[in-house]
């Protein structure tokens, strides 16, 4: 076994996005197209990328979400590793860790950081896609500073150090060694599984089990599935068969494994009807994200949210209150309504959840979320699947509440925030940024204008100031405002890989509970009208509708 020297050249394009590298399978599989990402974040990370220390010498933690090529990717990486002087990696067991465990192993074990292979809700296989991620040592993503670096790094790279040894063993629970490096393979969910532990009353749920609560959870064949059926079916007594598709597939079994009413329809399916189970959930890719159903009812993440902030005191973890809550901008302003209430600090964010970590470290906020359907809380420095629907089964336990009934009273209370995001997929680039430009060229003349009965009161780009270090990031989504509250956002989404797409995000709120039964896309249409005059997206993109409208 010997450290090798390899010459190599710059690929184009390497840029993170708005959660980690992704791209298509064939582009990554290219000769030495993850080594030199891999290689440039181990020269940034060794020249103090990451607050002053160097990597070498350190512990790293790795694993993916079972994806096609994660397995290889694990290989690579090692041998990358041991000839940048780390000194141990944790490896997930057969390659696995969900996002959320690389979070909860990291910050437990106290390692500089980790590397999450994945490319999250984006669907798998061969013609799927593939991502990687780099998570700093408070368990969160890589803040926009050392991403920038990494990609600044890749665009000279000249040289890959790397060992010849050969493949190691994914699947043993043993040390391992390549040359000075030691890989330790570790269960993937046993720290997760202590993280929870320590946050949810464990008796309590089991007693709901033990009862004849009936839940489905659909882990749509990605790692999510090890992971509950760990926890509800292993150590709270759910009956086998409560997780389905349970076991991660390389191409996730053809599943696109997004947790929204479209992508996860057979969930639906299943919590329609009188034999319909008391609650449904469902994860995605990395089981970061989570989609909360009652009966015949699915709960907006927006919604999700605001109802976690109003009854975290029922969970032991939050029982002493929360320091403050924050959601991205898209997100519906839902929770500012109970944080206002129940007097919290709440903040806007740009979307993504690297924005949350440094006011998840200052103790500024407790929980977060956003209205991709992620949530997650101080616990970790990632969005949390398994965590939230745990939450609403200990908020079901507590109040004996239905998810629907639970969400109409909260509706009752705090008022209805109708939210929609409607995504047109595939539309060329040059269209999506003239479209973007021309909105923003447009926006001084259209504060003051009316639309109908509403009158737009803010017209601008989102740029946000991070409180905490003072970090500006501009461009992250243009916003109008109106009078009533209403809120149509626009912004192109940072983690496709074919082409661009448009987000358009639709808001309303009704204060009015016989008001607050509409159907969503009735009930926002009209801003939807303003969102196409304003923007003349059918004319610019030639769709006649959205992709996909969640
Ligand atoms: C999307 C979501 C964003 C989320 C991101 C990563 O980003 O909108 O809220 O944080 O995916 O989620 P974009 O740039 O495509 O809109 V995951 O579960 O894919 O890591
Ligand atoms: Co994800």
């Amino acid at each position: 076994m010997a450290i090798q020297t390899i010459p190599t050249q710059p690929f184009a394009g390497q840029r993170p996005g708005t959660s980690g590298l992704r791209k298509k399978v064939t582009v990554f599989t290219q000769p030495r197209y993850l080594e030199n990402f891999a290689q440039a974040l181990f020269d940034v990370l060794n020249a103090g990328g990451a607050g002053g220390r160097a990597l070498h010498g350190q512990t790293l933690v790795l694993g993916g979400d079972g994806r096609f090529f994660n397995r290889s990717a694990v290989q690579i990486i090692l041998k990358l590793a041991a000839a940048n002087g780390l000194a141990r990696v944790l490896l997930g067991q057969g390659g696995i860790l969900s996002t959320p465990a690389v979070s909860a192993v990291i910050r437990r074990r106290h390692a500089f950081g980790g590397i999450v292979l994945s490319a999250s809700h984006n669907p798998g296989g061969p013609e799927g896609d593939f991502g990687i991620k780099y998570n700093a040592g408070n368990g969160g993503p890589a803040n926009e500073a050392l991403t920038e670096a990494v990609y600044a790094r890749t665009q000279v790279l000249s040289e890959l150090r790397q060992s010849d040894a050969p493949d190691i063993d994914l699947d043993r629970l043993v040390l391992q060694q390549v040359e000075q490096l030691q890989v330790e393979v570790i269960d993937p969910v046993a720290d997760y599984a202590a993280v929870m532990r320590g946050l949810f009353d464990f008796a309590l749920l089991r007693g709901m089990f033990a009862r004849g609560f009936a839940m489905r959870v659909d882990a749509m064949n990605a790692v999510g599935g090890p992971y509950a059926r760990a926890i509800l079916e292993g150590e709270l007594g759910a009956p086998a068969g409560t997780v389905v598709n349970a076991v991660p597939l390389e191409d996730f079994g053809g599943l696109h494994p997004d947790p929204n009413p479209v992508n996860a329809e057979d969930l639906i399916a299943h919590m329609q009807g009188a034999d319909a189970p008391d609650f449904g959930a469902a994860m995605d890719g990395d089981a970061d994200r989570n989609m909360v159903v009652g009966r015949n009812f699915v709960v907006t993440p927006s919604d999700s949210l605001a109802l976690m902030t109003a009854h975290a005191k029922l969970i032991p973890g939050y029982k002493d209150g929360l320091l403050g809550v924050a959601r991205s901008m898209p997100t519906s302003a839902a929770v500012d309504r109970v944080a206002k209430a129940l007097d919290l600090p709440c903040f806007e964010t740009p979307t993504g959840w690297k924005f949350f970590g440094n006011l998840l470290d200052a103790g500024r906020v407790s929980l977060c979320g956003e209205e991709s359907y992620g949530t997650g809380s101080s616990h970790v420095r990632e969005k949390d699947g398994l965590w939230a629907i745990l939450f609403w089964l200990s908020l079901q336990g507590a109040t004996g509440r239905s998810v629907e009934t639970l969400v109409r009273e909260h509706w009752r209370v705090y008022g209805r925030n109708y939210y929609t995001r409607h995504d047109y997929e595939g539309i060329a680039v040059d269209v999506a940024n003239t479209l973007m430009e021309a909105l923003r060229a447009a926006l001084p003349a259209l504060v003051g204008r009316q639309f109908a009965q509403r009158r737009v009161v803010v017209a601008d780009d989102f740029s946000y100031t991070d409180p905490v270090d003072g970090s500006v990031s501009g461009q992250q989504g243009i916003r109008l405002m109106f009078d009533d509250g209403a809120r149509v956002i626009f912004r192109l989404s940072g983690t496709g890989t074919e082409g661009a797409t448009l987000r358009l995000y639709l808001e309303r709120y009704e204060a009015d509970v016989a008001q607050q039964d509409q159907p969503v896309q009735q009930a926002l249409a009209e801003l939807a009208v303003v969102a196409e005059q304003v923007a003349g997206i059918r004319v610019r993109t030639g769709m006649a509708g959205p992709t996909v409208a969640t």
